[in-house]
C-alpha cells in the first residue's frame, strides 16, 4: 500500500541495468501455460469475474508466439459452451451474467481456434444490438455503465461476424466523436478525461466504421507520441506512471493512425524488454510481479515493431478494409484458364506475397504443416486455416479450379489480402493459385509429398514426386517455376540471409539476381537429377533428362557450389549412397546417416552461426542460371 501512495508521487520509472534486454519467447510461453495449468493458484482462483478476458489474453499471446498448441483447444471451447446465456452474449464465467467483453473475447477466441462455427452469430449479434443505447452508446451489461469501450466491443465483435448492420452506426459514431477531447484525446464519455485505452477504443471503433477521417488525426497521434516518457515507457495520461500495456493501446492506436513512427522505438522497445520477470511473463513495470494481461500486451507492441520472434499482430482495426468492398468475384473467375499464361508482370515484393499466400492455402491445407515462406512472420490465413483444408480436399475430389478459386475467395483474410491489390495483380494472384493447384490435379503428372532430408529445413520440407512414367526429354508442361528479377534495392529489402533466400539465383546474363518461386519452387537439388529448368517468358518449366517412373522424386541440379564448396554440404540422395558431400567419411552403419548430418539449433540460429545453405551473399557470384 506504501508503495502505492509512492506511485502517486513518481513520473517515471528507472530501469535497472541487469534488466532483460531481448525477447524471452520460450520463457513467456512457459509462464502462460503454468498460468493456465494451475487452477488452484490464488491468482487464477480470484480471477474469476474475468476469467472469459484471461482466457483470451492467454489465447492471444501464444497465438502470437506461434504457441497455441500449448493449450487444450478442446477444454477452451467447453467453457466457452459454459458461459453461453440465453440473450446471446457470453459470461466471463458459467452462471455469471453475460457482458459485451466477454462476448467480444469469446468471438475472438473463437477466432483464433478456427472455430466460429461454434458461435451462433445470429444471437450474439442480438444480444450486441440489444446493449445500444438511443444516444447510440453501449453499456456492458445490466448494469447499465456507459464507455466507450464496450463502443468498440460492440463494433469489433459485430465486424468479425459480419453483421455490422444490425446496429445503428451512425448513432454510435457520433457518440465516439462526442468524447473527443480538445486535446485530442478520447475519455469514456463526453467530457470525461483523455486516456490512452480510450483513445484506442474510440480510434479502433472509428476505423472499423471507416470514419477516421472525422478526426484531426495529427492532433490525436500528437497526443500520444506525448505518452512517452524519459524511460521509453508509455502512460495512459499525463503525469502517471508507464505501464507496458499502453505498449499496445498507444501504440496500435498510432498504427492505426499510420503515425506509428512518431515514438521513439529504440526505447520503447527497450523498455518493453525490462518488464519481463526473468522467469517468463511480462509486469507493467520493471521488477513488479507478470500476469497474462501485461504478457500478451507487451508481446502484441513487440510484434508491431515486427519482432522477428512473433507472429505479425493482426491489431484488426488498422488493417481494416472498406466493410462493402469486396473484390470482384466474377472478374477473376470468367477469365480464369486451369493452364495459365507463361508470362506475369510481379515485381519480387508481390511475387513473394502471392507464392506465400497460394501456398499457404493450397499446399500446406495439404501437407499439415508451414512449407517454406518469404515473410514467415504474416499469416495469410489468419484463422481460417480450416477452411482452406476443407476446399483443397474438395479439389482433390472434383478437380474443378473455378470452384475451389471461387471459395478461396469467400475466406475473409483472403479476400481482405486481394482487396490490396489491383484487379490486374489480383488475376496474377488467381492464376499463381492455378499453378499450385496442379500439384493436386490428376492431369499433372506430379504431385507434393512431405520430405525429412534437409537438415536446412529442419527436417520438414516437401519434394516433388512423378505420378506418370515421364519419357527423357518430355515437358512436366504444368510444373511451373516462376521468376522475377530483382534490384539491388529489392534484394536488400526483402532478403534475409539464411531466412528466406532459398530460391534466389544470380543470372550472369542478366547480371542481377532473380527471384525462383511457384511449385518448381520445392524441386529439390539432386547431384545427379532427373530433369532441368527450361525457360519459357518470365517463367520456366521442366524438362526429363532421363526416364522417370512413377513415385521417383523430380530432382533439378543447382549448382557446383550451392551447398559450399563443391557442394560439400549437400545432402541429396545421391551423395548418400556415394558417401559424398555432407555424407563424406561418415560410416555408413552410424546413426547421423539416417538422413543427414547432425545438426543442432534453430534454423535461425544455425544460419547465423555456420555456413548458411542457402545465403545468397555467398552464392551469387558463383550461380547462373538458364538462358
Ligand atoms: C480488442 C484488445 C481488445 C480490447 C477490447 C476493453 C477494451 C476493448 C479495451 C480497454 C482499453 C483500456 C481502457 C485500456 C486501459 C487499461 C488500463 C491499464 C487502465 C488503467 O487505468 P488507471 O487509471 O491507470 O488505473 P493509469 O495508467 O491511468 O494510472
Amino acid at each position: 500500500m506504501f508503495a502505492g501512495f509512492l506511485d502517486l508521487a513518481r513520473k517515471d520509472v528507472e530501469i535497472p541495468k541487469n534488466a532483460p534486454k531481448e525477447y524471452t519467447r520460450e520463457l513467456n510461453a512457459q509462464f502462460i501455460e503454468k498460468y493456465v495449468r494451475n487452477k488452484e493458484d490464488y491468482e487464477f482462483v480470484m480471477a474469476e469475474p474475468l476469467r472469459m478476458s484471461g482466457i483470451y489474453w492467454c489465447t492471444s499471446a501464444l497465438d502470437l508466439m506461434n504457441a497455441l498448441d500449448r493449450l487444450n483447444r478442446q477444454e477452451i471451447l467447453e467453457y466457452l459452451r459454459e458461459c453461453r446465456r440465453d440473450d446471446g452474449g457470453y459470461a466471463p464465467a458459467p452462471k455469471h451474467d453475460s457482458h459485451l467483453l466477454h462476448t467480444l473475447c469469446a468471438v475472438q477466441i473463437l477466432i483464433i481456434f478456427d472455430a466460429l462455427d461454434e458461435c451462433d452469430k445470429e444471437a450474439v449479434a442480438k444480444y450486441v444490438k440489444s446493449r445500444q443505447k438511443e444516444d447510440g452508446s453501449f453499456d456492458g451489461d445490466v448494469s447499465g455503465e456507459i464507455d466507450t469501450r464496450f463502443s468498440l466491443c460492440a463494433l469489433a465483435t459485430l465486424y468479425l461476424l459480419d453483421c455490422l448492420n444490425v446496429i445503428d452506426e451512425e448513432k454510435a459514431v457520433q457518440f465516439v466523436l462526442q468524447c473527443q477531447n480538445f486535446d485530442g484525446g478520447f475519455g469514456t464519455r463526453p467530457g470525461s478525461e483523455s486516456h490512452a485505452g480510450q483513445v484506442y477504443c474510440c480510434v479502433g471503433a472509428l476505423a472499423i466504421a471507416g470514419r477516421l477521417e472525422e478526426i484531426d488525426v495529427d492532433k490525436t497521434a500528437m497526443w500520444l507520441a506525448q505518452r512517452q516518457c524519459e524511460s521509453g515507457g508509455l502512460n495512459g495520461r499525463p503525469e502517471k506512471l508507464p505501464d507496458v500495456c499502453y505498449g499496445w493501446w498507444v501504440l496500435a492506436s498510432l498504427a492505426i493512425l499510420r503515425r506509428l513512427d512518431w515514438i521513439d522505438k529504440d526505447k520503447q522497445i527497450s523498455f518493453i524488454y525490462a518488464c519481463q520477470d526473468e522467469e517468463g511473463g511480462f509486469a507493467d513495470r520493471p521488477g513488479d510481479c507478470p500476469d497474462p494481461f501485461h504478457t500478451v500486451f507487451g508481446s502484441a507492441a513487440l510484434s508491431l515493431f515486427g519482432c522477428e520472434q512473433l507472429l505479425e499482430v493482426d491489431p484488426i482495426f488498422c488493417e481494416m478494409p472498406d466493410q462493402i468492398e469486396e473484390v470482384d468475384e466474377a472478374q477473376l473467375l470468367n477469365t480464369l484458364k486451369e493452364m495459365p499464361s507463361a508470362e506475369h508482370s510481379l515485381t519480387p515484393l508481390e511475387l513473394s506475397a502471392f507464392d506465400d499466400c497460394a501456398t499457404a492455402l493450397v499446399v500446406d491445407s495439404i501437407l499439415g504443416f508451414q512449407t517454406h515462406k518469404m515473410f514467415k512472420r504474416t499469416r495469410y490465413l489468419k484463422n481460417e486455416n480450416g477452411r482452406a483444408i476443407e476446399i483443397m480436399r474438395k479439389f482433390r475430389q472434383e478437380q474443378n479450379c473455378k470452384a475451389v478459386f471461387q471459395d478461396f475467395l469467400k475466406i475473409r483474410s483472403i479476400n481482405k489480402f486481394l482487396l490490396a491489390y489491383p484487379i490486374n495483380k489480383q488475376k496474377e494472384f488467381r492464376d499463381h493459385v492455378v499453378r499450385f493447384l496442379q500439384m493436386f490435379s490428376k492431369e499433372s503428372g506430379f504431385t507434393i509429398e512431405s520430405c525429412s532430408r534437409y537438415s536446412q529445413e529442419d527436417k520438414k520440407g516437401a519434394k516433388l514426386v512423378a505420378t506418370k512414367y515421364w519419357r527423357k526429354g518430355e515437358h512436366l508442361t504444368r510444373l511451373y517455376g516462376v521468376v522475377s528479377e530483382m534490384s539491388v534495392k529489392e534484394e536488400e529489402s526483402i532478403l534475409r540471409p539464411g531466412i528466406n533466400d532459398f530460391s534466389v539465383m544470380y543470372s550472369t546474363r542478366k547480371q542481377c539476381a532473380q527471384l525462383w518461386l511457384g511449385p518448381g519452387a520445392y524441386i529439390n537439388h539432386d547431384c545427379h537429377p532427373s530433369c532441368q529448368w527450361v525457360s519459357v517468358g518470365k517463367t520456366a518449366s521442366i524438362q526429363a533428362i532421363r526416364n522417370i517412373e512413377p513415385g521417383e522424386e523430380i530432382t533439378i541440379f543447382y549448382g557446383e557450389d550451392f551447398f559450399g564448396d563443391r557442394n560439400e554440404r549437400c545432402e541429396c540422395y545421391t551423395c548418400e549412397r556415394h558417401g559424398t558431400g555432407a555424407f563424406t567419411g561418415l560410416d555408413e552403419n552410424s546413426d547421423s546417416m539416417s538422413g543427414s548430418s547432425v545438426e543442432v539449433g534453430t534454423t535461425e540460429e544455425r544460419a547465423k552461426t555456420r555456413y548458411g545453405l542457402r545465403e545468397t551473399v555467398s552464392r551469387l557470384n558463383r550461380l547462373s542460371v538458364p538462358r
